[in-house]
């Protein structure tokens, strides 16, 4: 299931200022000011307002509308809400943006009922708990679920059955499909291509001329509802890190190993508390004068424990050749890629001494979290170290 609020921004402002309601409402820059539209009310767009226009261009079309700035925060909050909500039907919710989830809804018919009754049940539940309405889309994969939803907009319910895909798919524009970027449009016109039906009519071989083996093969599959069905598992980047400021500049090589040591702990704490592990870790030393320098190493393995960080920091330290001189500040950070927790299962299948240090962690976690930073370490043998 693919769900899109609608008219995101200009909803809530319609939502919290009453006088809004049923008005051109239109987010973003103010008229006469640079600055495009971020988004605006239905009411708006049949004036031809549209994202992302220049606000003097929508300001032509509707003089009469109620220019809003953006509040970004508030928005945030009410997508937070969503999510909170979308994560009491489904395990597997996939926020894409800040108004917009992939929910698998696979194996939930016995709780709630038929797709159509979930999709129901989902934008009731929005209703009720925000006061706002949305699109909703169901399908056999992400493709179809998400052309469902945009199919049905503003208020929209839309289920594509497995027998369906077909005729729901030909009729529509080729630039509905994933990926159909300007220029891809251009060369699919050129061939005299228009409707997914045209698409799917067109050899594979001429395709594969036009946009390469991997983009003709993406358009062939699409056109005939091929496509990922595969929910929660987008990974994205993150970086964790932690730093410290000395009052006075220090050489001493064990202050800065101690050092080392307590940010290591703090940032492996960080990650396991998320339910991640990272694969890039970085060295951060600045020296008086704010002359600042950071190093850092790729990994072979991704590592969420302190002392696999601390090593790891320790040998950049090593081999950054700025061993005895006075240091100012040092920071450490792990890069991550978010991605799904592993079930339990998995848990048990591990060695015994992987399993072994995961309960060394989660015990150690605890009793950090209980009694505070530092109250209890790991005890790192000097040979080790
Ligand atoms: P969208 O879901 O693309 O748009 P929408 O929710 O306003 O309208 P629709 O009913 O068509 O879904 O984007 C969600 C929010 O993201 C939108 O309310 C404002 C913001 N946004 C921008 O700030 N700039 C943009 O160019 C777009 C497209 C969206
Ligand atoms: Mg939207």
């Amino acid at each position: 299931m693919h769900l899109d609020m609608d008219a995101f921004f200009a909803s809530v402002e319609q939502r919290d200022n009453p006088e809004f309601r049923s008005r051109p409402v239109i987010v973003g820059a103010m008229p006469g000011r640079r600055g495009v539209v971020a988004t605006c009310s239905y009411e708006a767009r049949v004036f031809g307002v549209r994202s992302a226009m220049p606000i003097s261009e929508a300001y032509r079309r509707c003089p009469q509308a109620v220019y809003v700035r953006p509040d970004i925060r508030r928005y945030a909050a009410v997508s937070k809400q969503i999510m909170t909500i979308l994560g009491e039907i489904s395990p597997l919710v996939e926020p894409i943006s800040i108004d917009e989830a992939y929910i698998d809804i696979t194996g939930l018919e016995r709780l709630f009922g038929a797709p159509e009754a979930i999709a129901a049940m989902t934008k009731q539940k929005i209703l009720e708990q925000v006061q706002l309405v949305c699109s909703v889309g169901v399908g056999t994969n992400r493709l179809l679920a998400k052309l469902a939803s945009e199919a049905g907009k503003p208020d929209g319910l839309k289920v594509v059955a497995p027998e369906q895909v077909q005729a729901f798919l030909d009729p529509l524009p080729v630039s509905d499909l994933r990926g159909v970027g300007k220029q891809t449009i251009k060369s699919i016109r050129r061939l005299g291509i228009c409707s997914v039906r045209d698409l799917r009519h067109c050899d594979l071989e001429l395709l594969v001329a036009q946009f390469g083996g991997k983009g003709a093969l993406h358009l062939y599959n699409q056109a005939r509802g091929i496509a990922s069905d595969v929910v929660g598992l987008v990974s994205e980047r993150k970086s964790i890190s932690k730093e410290h400021t000395f009052n006075e500049d220090i050489s001493n090589p064990q202050q800065i190993r101690d050092c080392l040591r307590r940010l290591s702990s703090e940032v492996g704490r960080i990650t396991r508390k998320k339910g991640l592990a990272g694969h890039v870790i970085s060295l951060k030393i600045r020296f008086s004068g704010f002359e600042t320098h950071t190093r850092q190493q790729t990994l072979t393995e991704s590592l969420d424990t302190d002392i696999a960080i601390f090593r790891s920091a320790w040998s950049l330290y090593e081999k950054s050749g700025f061993q005895g001189r006075a240091v100012r500040l040092l920071g450490v950070g792990l890069s991550v890629w978010e991605v799904e927790t592993p079930a339990m299962g998995d848990l048990f299948a591990t060695p015994d001494e992987k399993l072994q240090e995961k309960r060394v962690y989660s015990t150690l976690d605890e009793i950090t979290d209980k009694f505070g930073e530092g109250s209890l370490t790991l005890g790192l043998h000097k040979r080790q170290g």
